[in-house]
């Protein structure tokens, strides 16, 4: 087995206690230094305090880990030439001896990989606007159509097209639902704008979804839960309209392309906001940490 497992993720899962997986590419790209390492610690305790174990993953001199301990974790978030590894570049990384942090894409392979159900993130990735010219889709959609995880998360980052990328969704086969809410969340807001099909109310519902889907015998596609960051926390809508509007424009005045795309605007959101889409990305990932873990609990009770 290529996977490096902690020993205390292999030991939940080989009794099945609940265990959620964790993205580092938000750790390494998505937040600055040096908040990014706080966070990423945090994060785990939040999984912890729920009764559930964290299994931060990312890929190390070429070796998948599930599970990192702290001397990891500080290489994620710290380390200078930390990649960006989207599914694709898993084995890329892997023969060449690379280190990089997974996306929503790469996470979500190595967890089921790994056998774990359970994943928390930000905000997934999605088509992007101006999609008709530059046709920049993130890979995180097609490896959800045929990856059998569900994925806690504020939708979809707002810097996107978002109804393009719900449709797309769609039209991959992809269960969405809003988690208490019949709004699709909009990342750092409480509402995109636009609604969702269904509504989950409570974990438990969340897990019997789950065991719908396996005992449905469907294609191996995920399952979204769309949790909404707090009102009181989201960012003002108006000022993340304004702000927003410049960051689309300094994207393609430089000539940013690829993989630099998603950085640089949540980069440049956090500069032109005053650090207040920071505090908003930060209580949506929480939120969903929180969320993720209960679920895993509910799904290990079975
Ligand atoms: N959620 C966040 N911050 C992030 C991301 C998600 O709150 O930085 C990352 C995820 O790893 C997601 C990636 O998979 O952004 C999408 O990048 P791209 O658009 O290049 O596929
Ligand atoms: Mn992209």
């Amino acid at each position: 087995m290529v996977l490096v497992m902690s020993q205390e993720v292999r030991e939940a899962l080989g009794a099945g206690r609940p265990v959620v997986a964790l993205e580092s590419t938000i750790i390494a790209h998505g937040l600055p230094r040096p908040h990014n390492l706080r966070v990423a610690r945090e994060l785990e305790d939040v999984v912890r305090r729920e009764g559930a174990v964290p299994a931060t993953i990312a890929v190390l001199d070429g070796r998948p880990h599930i599970g990192l301990d702290g001397e990891q974790l500080e290489r994620v978030a710290n380390e200078d030439g930390i990649r960006k590894l989207g599914h694709r570049d898993l084995p890329l990384a892997v023969a060449t001896g690379a280190s990089g942090a997974t996306t929503v894409s790469a996470t979500a392979h190595l967890a089921a990989l790994a056998g774990i159900r359970v994943f928390a993130t930000g905000g997934l990735g999605g088509v992007h606007r101006q999609w008709t010219v530059t046709q920049d889709e993130s890979a995180d959609l097609g490896l959800l159509a045929r990856t059998r995880i569900t994925v806690v998360c504020a939708g979809v980052k707002s810097v996107l097209d978002v109804p393009a990328t719900l449709q797309r969704l769609e039209t991959l086969g992809v269960a969405v639902a809003g988690y208490g809410t019949g709004r699709f969340p909009g990342f750092y807001l409480s509402d995109s704008g636009y609604p969702v099909d269904w509504t989950l109310r409570d974990p438990e519902q969340v897990a019997d979804v789950m065991r719908a889907q396996d005992a449905l015998g469907a294609r191996e596609s995920a399952l979204i839960v769309a949790n909404p960051v707090p009102e009181k926390e989201q960012l003002d809508p108006a000022l993340h309209a304004r702000v927003l509007a410049g960051a689309l424009d300094a994207c393609d005045k430089k000539g940013i392309t690829g993989q630099a795309v998603t950085p640089f605007l949540l980069d440049h959101l956090v500069r032109e906001t005053d650090g207040a889409s920071l505090r908003a990305n930060l209580a949506a990932v929480r939120g969903n940490v929180r969320l993720a873990a209960r679920v895993a609990v509910a799904w290990a009770r079975g």
